[in-house]
Order: structure tokens, then C-alpha cells, then sequence
């Protein structure tokens, strides 16, 4: 039987298992809709091609796998990449398939002619272009090795037109294996010397990012705590995948959490598995890590060892293997019952300050009643996405991880780029169609995905999204006015949109909620309407987070010193809002070592 380029690509993508391809047509790549149609593919068509990276990526989060994005190269492929380089630097795996122009044209002046493969190199851990039509199939399966294994990462296969118009004999083609998973064992002896810094410590962490998450390694992570008491936080990373609540101290960055922060300043030992020690954890730098500190750090890329701050223990390898090895050493454990209690009375004392807020009958609403309104609806299955800025660090502050769930902060990764949330939360539904999907917002972060409602509502796609909206670019805002003053606020105002409206004429169900006591009503309306809904609410931008007011202190700490007299005046403006005195106490700690620094 004969066989196109097109149903080559879907043929060894539906042997891989995968389901969804997230796609934006284009004349190069029809051939592989018409194999779709035949081989049962469930073809998702978005609305812009970055949409159908986020969706990817969502997806790839939520299964610990390379999903696929489709599209036709050229324009498509420029207007894509803000997502694979998201993708890349937040280490996604992704399948990214490109359609190209035909050999014959290429170079001649043809429209939508461009060397496609030099701009997704950078960002990228592998890119080729198939040349033969009977290697479609082993360019797929290496691009999907390559995003799979080791640090995971975007892959890319380009295909010529001409190749997925083509046909060639089925009985031709041998078709690869699914790439498996590889776990890259542990040193023995780094963990016997790990096991050796446990029993030295009294006040021991372990902080879990995104290696946990992509190496599926949450029952290992789960069983350590167990067997060794070592307090666990979770960073903003390691919150998609399903974890009990009740195991973790401090949930979220350093900044967004005082738990957090008060559990890494006091503790003797940090253990970091699969965890950067990027901005979310202060660079490793005084004053919320300090030198006196033994840190062991896990991780499956070797080249990320010491990035920013020398550690006392490297261990390379896969976090599962790892902590599977480990789990079975016999070893005794110091007691570390009054660490453990110190720390559960902060996260418990921080959950009372937040929980003052629940109520708060004040309008446009405080930020915190609508982030504890929201988390108060959530079930224990719930996949929640969280998109924009000061959104999200309200956010983090209460959201806690689900056992049956999973938590997608969109901004993934070093890039942070905003805008991911609609496609995102599309792609989870799409795949769970019975767990609940909430995406929470900016009203900024939403005006990108924004038409993608409209796939929602084309495909019958129920997600609920909350709009949390302060008429603005809120962080960049409240930076201008922190940073210039007061009356140099420009281009940050975004004005009072119906986003409601905009989603009832894309054919979805729309609320706008002015005041706090319509929330509850509005989102069970939305959620009982069975169509992605849009509620729209407003929310007072003026109250001002921990996280944003530690994004700020970053940015002094790397270089932007002329600032730091400002500090002590956004500390006022925390007041009562959930950083407590141990927080508050470090960061005042920092503002006189740079005064001292100053003077000196
Ligand atoms: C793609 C992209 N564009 C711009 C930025 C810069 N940026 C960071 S936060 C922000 C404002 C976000 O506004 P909104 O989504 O309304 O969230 P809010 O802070 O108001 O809650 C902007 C423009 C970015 N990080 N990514
Ligand atoms: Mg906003």
C-alpha cells in the first residue's frame, strides 16, 4: 500500500502513542491533516501558531512527555518561536514538525522562503531537516530521543512540501520504537556522602523543581521525606505534577512565599533536587542563602551544578533513579521533630495571615479574596493554570498542589513569557476532559490567548477563565511607579475591557463581577454553563505582593544599586500582607549591607 510523506509522519506519531497534534494549517502540511483523519488523531487547530506550542507544552507538562506541535514553516514557524524558546528554557520537551518549501524552490526569491533552521537552533536542543521520504519516520523518533532524554528540551523535524506530498511503499518503511525514558544512575558513593551530610545536619531542606517533575519521580521525593523527616518546599516548577499537600512546608519561589524564605535562611543543609538556582531562589546569594550553608545539589545536567553558588555535594543523575537508590540505604537519621514543628507553625501562622483576606468585603476586590475564592472551588483533581504577573504571585501565595491535580505556572522557565494561559489550559481540558480546568489570569497575559476562545468553543472545549483584572500591565506598572515615581506612569494602563463580552461573541458564556460577593455565584454560573466561560473581575490594583517586592530586590542585587534606597519604603507597603517579621527582617538585613556598602 502507498503512503505519503504526511501519513508517514502521523503513522509513527500514532505508534508513539500520541493522541494530540496541536496544529496550524498551511498548504505545506495538509497531507498529514488528510492522514489524521484516517489514522483517528484528534487535530487540534489553533488560532496562532504560538498557541499550538503552548499547548504542547501544557500537555508535555502534564505527561512527562514529548507532545507534538504541527506546523507549516515560513511565517508560521517566526511566529512560533517565542514558545519553542519558552519551551527551551524552561527544558519542555517538545516535537516540533515544520513543513518547509520544496527543495526546487528554495533560495530563488519563492514566498515565504526562509532558512528555517538557523533560527531555531539557538533554541533548540536538536534541529534537522528529512531529506527521504522512507527516513521520516527515524528523523521523528531521533527528534523525539533527543527532547525526551537527558535534560528534556524542544526537538525539531523539518519536512520539506514536496517530501509530505510524495508516496512510497508502506511495506518499505520499518518503523521505529517509542524513544524510552533513560535514568542516568547516581554515583554510590556521592550518596553515601549524602546520607553522611543528613546525619551531620539539625535543620535540613530539601527544595524540588522541575527535574522531579520530568523524571515522574514525585512516590521517590514522597518516600525520602518519609524515611529521613527532611522538611520539603516545592518550587513553582515541581507544582504540575499531583502531590499531597499536607507533605510540603512552602509552596512557590523564595520570594512568593514567606514559609519559603524563612525555611532557607535558618536551615544548615539545603538539598536541592532538580532545582536551577536561578532568580527564584536568590541566586543562591546572601542574604537569603549564606556561606556557612552545606549545599547538595541533585541533578540530571551536569553542566547545571554551581551555577551561581558552589555547592558542598554534586550527585548527576536521574531524579527517580537517584532517590530510588537512596530510599534504600540504611542509614538513621538525626531527629529533626522541633525543625519540622518550627516550620509547620510558620506555614500554618502564613495560611492564617492569608486567610484574612478570604473575606475581605472590600471593592474592586483585594487580590487575595479572589485567588482564596478560586482555590476554595478548586477539587482534588483540579489542573489550574496561572498566567500574567502580579496575578501570579498572588496566586502562588495561596494555590497549593492537588493530589489528583497539577498547578501550570505559564510564564515557564527562565523566559517568562506572558500570554500562554488560554492555549495552556485548552490542551489540559482537551486531554482531561473530566477534570476541572481553571486558568487564572491577567487581564494583559489574556488579551494574547484571547481568540483562542474561539477554538475552545469551535471544539466544545469548557475551560473556565478568570480574568484578574487591574486595568493594566499591573507588575510593569507598580515597577515604573517604584522605580520613576509616581507621576511617570505611561503606557501601562490598559483600561476597563468587557473581556466577558468579547468571549459571549466568540460564542462562550461571559460574567464581570464589580463586587466580591458576586464571585461565588458568578463562577459556579460559569462552571454549570458547560462552555469556556470568561469571568471577568475587577480587582484593586493598589495593594502590592511579597513577590513583586522581591522581583524589585533582585534586580537590585544584580546591579540596579541606585534603587536600594527605595527598599525600606516598599517594605511599608507589605504591611499585613502575609510577609512575615523573619522576611521582612532579611530583606531589611540586605538594605543595610548595601547601605554599609554605600558609605564605605
Ligand atoms: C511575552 C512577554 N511580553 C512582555 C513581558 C513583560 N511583562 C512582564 S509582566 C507584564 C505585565 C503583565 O500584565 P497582566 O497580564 O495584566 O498581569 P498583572 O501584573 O497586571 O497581574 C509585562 C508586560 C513578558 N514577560 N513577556
Ligand atoms: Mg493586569
Amino acid at each position: 500500500m502507498k503512503i505519503t510523506g504526511g501519513g508517514l509522519v502521523a503513522q509513527t506519531l500514532k505508534r508513539f502513542g500520541i493522541q494530540q497534534i496541536f496544529s496550524l494549517p498551511g498548504h505545506q502540511i495538509l497531507s498529514v491533516y488528510d492522514a489524521c483523519l484516517d489514522l483517528g488523531l484528534d487535530l487540534i487547530s489553533t488560532r496562532h501558531e504560538v498557541s499550538t506550542i503552548y499547548m504542547a507544552q501544557a500537555l508535555a507538562y502534564n505527561r512527562r512527555e514529548p507532545a507534538v506541535a504541527l506546523i507549516a514553516g515560513g511565517p508560521e514557524l517566526t511566529n512560533a518561536l517565542t514558545g519553542i524558546a519558552q519551551a527551551y528554557y524552561a527544558n519542555c520537551p517538545l516535537l516540533v514538525i515544520s513543513g518547509a518549501n520544496t527543495l526546487q524552490k528554495r533560495d530563488k526569491g519563492f514566498p515565504q522562503d526562509m532558512d528555517q533552521l538557523q533560527i531555531v537552533r539557538p533554541f533548540t536542543k536538536w534541529a534537522r531537516s528529512c531529506h527521504d521520504i522512507h527516513r521520516i519516520p527515524e528523523y521523528i523518533a531521533t527528534g523525539y530521543r533527543h527532547a525526551l532524554r537527558g535534560r528534556p528540551g524542544p526537538a525539531y523535524v523539518e519536512i520539506p512540501y514536496d517530501l509530505m506530498e510524495s508516496s512510497c511503499q508502506e511495506s518499505e518503511i520499518t518503523y521505529p520504537e517509542k524513544p524510552s525514558k533513560l535514568r542516568p544512575g547516581p554515583d554510590p558513593v556521592a550518596l553515601v556522602e549524602f546520607a553522611n551530610f543528613l546525619s551531620e545536619c539539625k535543620r535540613p531542606v530539601a527544595i524540588a523543581g522541575s527535574g522531579v517533575l520530568w523524571s515522574e519521580a514525585e512516590s521517590e521525593l514522597l518516600e525520602f521525606t518519609q524515611k529521613t523527616q527532611v522538611p520539603l518546599l516545592l518550587t513553582t516548577g515541581a507544582l504540575a505534577m499531583p502531590f499531597p499537600p499536607d507533605a510540603v512546608f512552602g509552596v512557590g519561589s523564595l520570594g512568593a512565599s514567606s514559609p519559603s524564605l524563612n525555611a532557607i535562611t535558618e536551615a544548615d543543609l539545603i538539598i536541592l533536587f532538580g532545582t536551577r538556582v536561578n532568580f527564584l531562589l536568590g541566586f543562591g546569594q546572601a542574604p537569603f542563602f549564606s556561606p556557612s550553608q552545606r549545599i547538595v545539589q541533585l541533578d540530571i545536567e551536569p553542566q547545571e551544578i554551581d551555577t551561581n553558588r558552589p555547592v558542598d555535594l554534586a550527585i548527576v543523575g536521574d531524579m527517580q533513579a537517584s532517590l530510588r537508590v537512596f530510599n534504600q540505604l540504611d542509614i538513621t537519621m538525626p531527629d529533626f521533630e522541633s525543625w519540622r514543628n518550627r516550620l509547620g507553625e510558620n506555614f500554618a501562622a502564613f495560611e492564617r495571615q492569608l486567610q484574612k483576606f478570604a473575606n475581605s468585603p472590600q471593592s474592586p476586590m483585594h487580590p487575595m479574596r479572589l485567588v482564596k475564592e478560586i482555590e476554595a472551588l478548586r477539587s482534588e483533581d483540579s489542573l489550574l493554570v496561572l498566567d500574567g504577573a502580579n496575578s501570579i504571585l498572588w496566586a502562588l501565595l495561596a494555590s497549593r498542589p492537588k493530589p489528583g491535580g497539577g498547578l501550570i505556572i505559564s510564564t515557564l522557565g527562565d523566559l517568562e513569557a506572558i500570554g500562554a494561559g488560554v492555549p495552556q489550559a485548552l490542551a489540559l481540558k482537551r486531554a482531561h476532559p473530566d477534570q476541572q480546568v481553571i486558568l487564572h489570569t491577567g487581564d494583559g497575559s489574556f488579551g494574547y490567548g484571547a481568540m483562542e476562545m474561539e477554538s475552545a468553543v469551535r471544539y466544545g472545549i469548557p475551560i473556565t477563565v478568570v480574568v484578574h483584572n487591574d486595568k493594566g500591565w499591573g507588575m510593569t506598572r507598580d515597577m515604573q511607579v517604584e522605580f520613576f515615581g509616581e507621576d511617570r506612569e505611561i503606557g501601562n494602563q490598559l483600561g476597563l475591557v468587557r473581556y466577558d463580552l468579547l468571549v459571549e461573541a466568540l460564542g462562550g458564556h461571559g460574567e464581570f463581577v464589580e463586587h466580591p460577593e458576586e464571585l461565588k455565584p458568578a463562577l459556579d454560573r460559569a462552571m454549570a454553563s458547560g462552555l469556556p466561560a470568561c469571568v471577568n473581575v475587577m480587582v484593586d490594583p493598589e495593594p502590592k505582593s511579597p513577590g513583586l517586592m522581591m522581583f524589585m530586590l533582585m534586580e537590585i542585587m544584580l546591579g540596579k544599586e541606585t534603587y536600594f534606597d527605595q527598599v525600606p519604603g516598599w517594605l511599608r507597603k507589605l504591611e499585613g500582607f502575609g510577609l512575615d517579621n523573619q522576611a521582612r527582617k532579611i530583606m531589611l538585613r540586605y538594605v543595610e549591607r548595601m547601605l554599609h556598602k554605600d558609605m564605605a
